[in-house]
């Protein structure tokens, strides 16, 4: 019933998008405001008391926990890449609100909270995991500043969604306000599915660094002779090519996910091109290092094209472990449906978890989902491993407490 109820749920949250053709739900839009209601809702059909942070995350606490014991949370993110599917996020918090339904009334040594944060996916304004950054202690005023692709300023844009923006790190929880925080996520990857098998623990969330890179050369006509050009789109993609070579030599995901022309003329030869790098691996010191060898590429291929070469980091993030006694909790909670030897993955994609790994310790339970397929519509869960998450993560929490008890 409660499965049922997730997928049902994920499709009614899957309308609420800022197009018509398929799934797009950034930070601080009016989609966010209507999913945000909706999961406080059901936090609160589920026996949780439920409000809205100061950085536009939904939180909820067992009406029975009206003392200040510190938590366990439980949650993931409502927001969207443009193109999105069902689940990414999604699953979850649905997954974190079926558990604490089930423990409503559960005597546990800690309280129990559940949260659905604003912007894991940081598509709107450049830097990513905002809300779970905010709720971590990690804000920046700076970020007031940032604006997104029609030049809406953050700052104005929490403005029009309700919030105060200089009051948005005030979302911050004390340290020692939460005893952790437990994930579950899609895999988003082909592991599970390879090994046949529903769920796995994540051991470790890769490092990770975003980039804008560009070249600048000079602007001419198409009939320039080749030696007199200098051309900012040649050296872009030759750029990304040797990324792609480079970073598949070293075993560390690379994505050019978004490219822009100056003037962008078909006759025009490009006087400047930026495009985005979002590189990562298992350790921060093996993604520098693929860095490294990136780096010199770009800037030879400067030289020999006689272009200037520009590199701005826009979002960093170490590799985030999870910590051995959650692992465990989230072993214990596969191992309780059934799996007696469970999965141990590293997840290449990011999540939430790795900014709330600044405030407690984490722990993550992936699902599988078909093909690894994710950021696009034909992302699918299997209703049986979706009945399967929602026990293992309840039964971790319950080892957890038995543990701690
Ligand atoms: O980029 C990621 O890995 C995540 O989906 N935001
Ligand atoms: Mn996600
Ligand atoms: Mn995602």
């Amino acid at each position: 019933m409660t499965a049922q109820r997730v997928l049902a749920r994920a499709d009614e949250l899957s309308t609420h998008s800022a197009r018509e053709d398929g799934i797009e739900r950034a930070y601080l839009t009016p989609e966010q405001t209507r999913v945000n209601a909706i999961a406080a809702a059901w936090m609160r059909e589920a026996g949780l008391r439920s409000w809205p942070d100061e950085a536009a995350n939904v939180c909820g606490r067992r009406h029975i926990d009206d003392d200040d014991r510190p938590a366990l949370l439980l949650g993931s993110h409502l927001d969207t890449v443009p193109g999105a599917g069902r689940y990414d996020g999604i699953l979850g918090v649905l997954v974190a609100i079926e558990v604490a339904d089930r423990l409503r009334d559960a005597d546990l040594p800690f309280a129990l909270e559940v949260v659905a944060f604003g912007d894991e996916e940081g598509t709107r304004f450049g830097t990513t995991l905002l809300g779970s950054r905010a709720l971590a202690g990690g804000w920046k005023d700076a970020w007031l500043d940032l604006s997104d692709a029609d030049g809406i300023a953050l700052r104005d844009a929490a403005t029009t969604f309700g919030l105060i923006p200089e009051n948005i790190g005030n979302a911050a929880r004390a340290p020692g306000s939460l005893v952790g925080y437990l994930e579950c996520h899609i895999e988003q990857g082909p592991r599970l599915e390879d090994l046949d098998r529903a769920l796995g623990v994540v051991t470790t969330i890769a490092a990770a660094e975003r980039r804008v890179i560009s070249y600048r050369g000079e602007a001419r006509h198409s009939a320039t002779p080749w030696e007199l050009r200098r051309d900012a789109l040649l050296g872009a993609s030759e750029g990304i090519v040797a990324i792609e070579r480079i970073a598949r030599d070293r075993g560390s995901p690379a994505t050019v996910g978004r490219i822009r022309v100056e003037p962008d003329a078909v006759n025009v030869i490009a006087g400047f091109a930026e495009f985005s790098l979002d590189l990562r691996d298992a350790t921060a010191a093996g993604r520098d290092a693929t860095w490294g060898h990136i780096r010199h590429e770009l800037h030879r291929i400067a030289g020999d094209k006689g272009l200037d070469l520009e590199v701005t980091s826009t979002h960093v993030a170490p590799e985030a472990p999870s910590a051995p006694h959650l692992q465990a909790a989230i072993a214990a909670g596969i191992a309780a449906t059934g799996d007696a030897d469970p999965i141990e993955l590293v997840s290449i994609a990011g999540h939430d978890a790795m900014a709330i790994a600044d405030l407690t310790e984490i722990g993550m339970l992936f699902v599988r989902c078909a093909g690894g397929i994710s950021h696009h519509a034909d992302e699918s869960v299997r209703e049986d491993d979706v009945a399967l998450a929602i026990d293992a993560l309840e039964a971790a929490v319950l080892h957890l407490a038995a543990e701690s008890g």
